[in-house]
């Protein structure tokens, strides 16, 4: 999968635009991608000209997309069939692609001080910020860089917790979806949760010394390419300076993080009463293990532990899933009809007849999901594990969100190809998904039809799932913004490698409120546990989409005609605002962000009042209900 679409999957090269410092000279370029299919970048001009930036551009829009096709290919084999040889071969490919980078960069900065056409420029600026993972010049350390990376996702992909059977019996293993329904299970005991946390998190350790090997090659590669370190490249991508980004992501969290506080006040308080103050403290840090997901990043499985009214109706799509006999097609062929009903197209035959849709039982998979066009040129695929639960009827609707980006914007330059910024890829999908309400629900069979009885607790079965969705969206928004905080750090040299693990912890608290189950030591590797990490996924994107999908909303919704409260707005089958919604999809990259994002919505920043505003009653909600506690971690 792209980073840049690779986003979505691991990749080593993503695409991300807007530079604010400038590039080094040209490296040297003695050792280019001798291997299949990699030739040498372009030549080098003596003196630059208009006409060769021009040729320049053409043909690094050429040579780059075979080269990411075949290495979107080689992934995608890899991601669905982790063996040694497909890791290798995926390796290989990613180092061609990383070759190219290494000369075509340079090479792009001798054009800077001419006057070109305003898309050229803008593909010699993407071009400078695209490397996720930029590889030193070095075909040694570009190769070890390639290899480190995929082995790093393949052991996340396959690892699995061993331990000896009862009475000598056979090795008991558990790989990370079995230890993850433990902690989302109502029914496991706190030692059970403990244990399955510690048993997942085990596995992790052993990828320090690989990531900490990542993280010098791949600071030396971004130093190579004019940045201070990888995480200033990471944060350059954004049409606008690295500095005043990371000031926006202050200022996003800054608007969301009272509200934020009050959920996690809620849910202490009512943590700590089912497990008793002893093991979950009315004040302070929750204990991670009890929140109902690996990471904590989505609190979904509380929901019958704080539900505002429990006997007043709320939707509950694992059950009407299992009621209708979904099966794991039929779920995505849903996600696809909301997508049909605003006017896209169905998906191409190819997407049903090659995607993974569930875990196959005779190989090792990458199961985190993602979403990929193997040519950039349309091939879409969707690649999960569909086990049938609400949560994977969201993420469907997250995932055919990348998917028909791809489809509205593959004809484009493959530099273009990618979202306006890279929160706007995840965020669409989600933004679909706000529009998953009762009503649609009721609609498509999935939640009974109310009755009398039903209409006359409207509010507060409205407050039931606004609370539903709250320990989804706001839950995440800390846990969204710290995983990039910590890599910030960690590859600037400011959170030093010998307090990677306990300077993560220190951000989990300071941020999410929350604390390990146990003591932790720089023998353990935590950060490793989250895919993201040793998939080299940058992760503030989703801290963007969380908000994101909110504006997207708001203006999908009033582009709609939608009079009421946000949370009740679905623009299921609305052809214009569809037509709208495809405009933006289709402009991929080729403008900056903040000019699609006025396209959309008329606002030019990023803005928290919408995710505000969907959730005020709520709000309200929780002020009453944490009068009289202490708040605050
Ligand atoms: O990784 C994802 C998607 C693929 S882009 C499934 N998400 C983040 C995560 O799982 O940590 C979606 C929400 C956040
Ligand atoms: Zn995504």
């Amino acid at each position: 999968m792209i980073q840049l679409r690779l986003a979505f999957a691991p990749t080593l090269v993503a695409f991300v635009f807007a530079c604010d410092s400038k590039p080094t000279a040209p490296a040297p370029v003695a050792d280019t991608a001798a291997s299949v299919g990699a030739d040498t970048a372009p030549t080098t001009p003596a003196v630059p000209t208009a006409a060769e930036a021009e040729a320049f551009v053409a043909e690094i829009n050429t040579r780059l997309l075979a080269l990411k096709a075949r290495a979107e290919t080689a992934e995608y084999i890899k991601s669905t069939y982790i063996t040694p040889e497909t890791e290798r071969n995926a390796a290989a490919a990613q180092a061609d692609v990383m070759a190219f980078m290494s000369e075509a960069i340079p090479r792009a900065a001798t054009f800077r001080d001419l006057e070109l056409p305003k898309d050229q420029r803008r593909t010699l600026e993407l071009l400078r910020t695209s490397p996720t993972l930029p590889a030193p010049a070095d075909k040694a350390l570009r190769e070890e860089l390639a290899a480190l990376s995929a082995k790093l996702e393949g052991h996340y992909g396959s690892a699995k917790s061993c331990r000896p059977g009862p009475d000598g019996g056979a090795e008991i293993c558990r790989d990370l979806g079995q230890l993850s329904n433990v902690l989302y299970a109502d029914t496991s005991t706190f030692e059970e949760r403990t244990g399955a946390w510690l048993d997942w998190h085990a596995t992790a350790a052993e990828q320090r010394p690989r990531y900490a090997r990542l993280v010098e090659l791949g600071n030396q590669g971004a130093k190579e390419l004019g940045f201070a370190d990888l995480g200033a490249l990471w944060r350059s991508p954004y049409d606008m300076p690295a500095e005043a980004f990371a000031a926006e992501i202050d200022r996003l969290w800054t608007q969301v993080r009272p509200f934020y506080e009050k959920l996690h006040c809620l849910v202490r308080d009512r943590l700590s009463k089912k497990w008793g103050a002893d093991k979950v403290p009315p004040t302070g840090l929750i204990p991670t293990q009890v929140l109902g997901n690996m990471w904590a990043q989505d609190w979904g499985a509380l929901y019958p532990l704080v539900a505002p009214h429990p006997d007043a109706p709320a939707s509950d799509l694992t059950k009407a899933i299992a009621d209708k006999g979904l099966d794991a097609k039929a779920i995505v062929k849903i996600g696809e009809g909301f997508f049909t009903s605003l006017g896209m197209p169905p998906l191409p035959e190819s997407f049903w007849a090659h995607s993974q849709f569930v875990k196959p039982r005779d190989r090792e998979v990458v199961c985190h999901a993602s979403a990929w066009d193997v040519t950039w040129n349309g091939e879409v695929r969707l690649k999960m594990c569909i086990e049938g639960s609400e949560d994977d009827f969201v993420t469907v609707h997250h995932e055919l969100g990348h998917i028909y980006y791809f489809l509205a914007y593959h004809k484009l330059p493959v530099l273009f190809q990618n979202g306006a910024n890279d929160g706007f890829h995840e965020a669409i999908g989600d933004a679909i998904a706000l529009s998953v309400t009762p009503s649609y629900l009721v609609e498509m069979g999935l939640m009974d039809k109310p009755s009398e009885a039903d209409l006359a607790r409207i509010e507060e079965a409205t407050l039931n799932e606004l609370m539903k969705r709250a320990l989804d969206k706001v839950a995440f928004l800390p846990f969204g913004r710290l995983i990039d905080e910590w890599r910030w750090q960690a590859f600037s040299g400011a959170l030093e490698e010998s307090r990677w693990n306990a300077g993560w912890w220190e951000l989990k608290a300071k941020i999410q409120g929350v604390a390990p189950p146990a003591p932790r030591s720089e023998s353990d590797f935590d950060p490793a546990a989250k895919y993201h990490i040793p998939a080299s996924v940058p992760y503030m994107r989703y801290f963007l989409a969380a908000i994101l999908q909110f504006q997207f909303h708001r203006a999908l919704c009033k582009a709609a005609g939608h009079e009421g409260p946000l949370h009740a707005c679905s623009i299921y089958g609305d052809k214009e605002v569809g037509a709208r919604l495809w405009k933006l999809l289709e402009l991929g990259a080729s403008r900056p962000w903040q000019e699609a994002l006025a396209e959309l919505t008329g606002e030019t920043a990023m803005d928290a009042s919408a995710i505000l505003d969907y959730f005020a009653p709520l709000s309200a909600h929780l002020d009453e209900q944490t009068k009289g506690l202490t708040c605050g971690y």
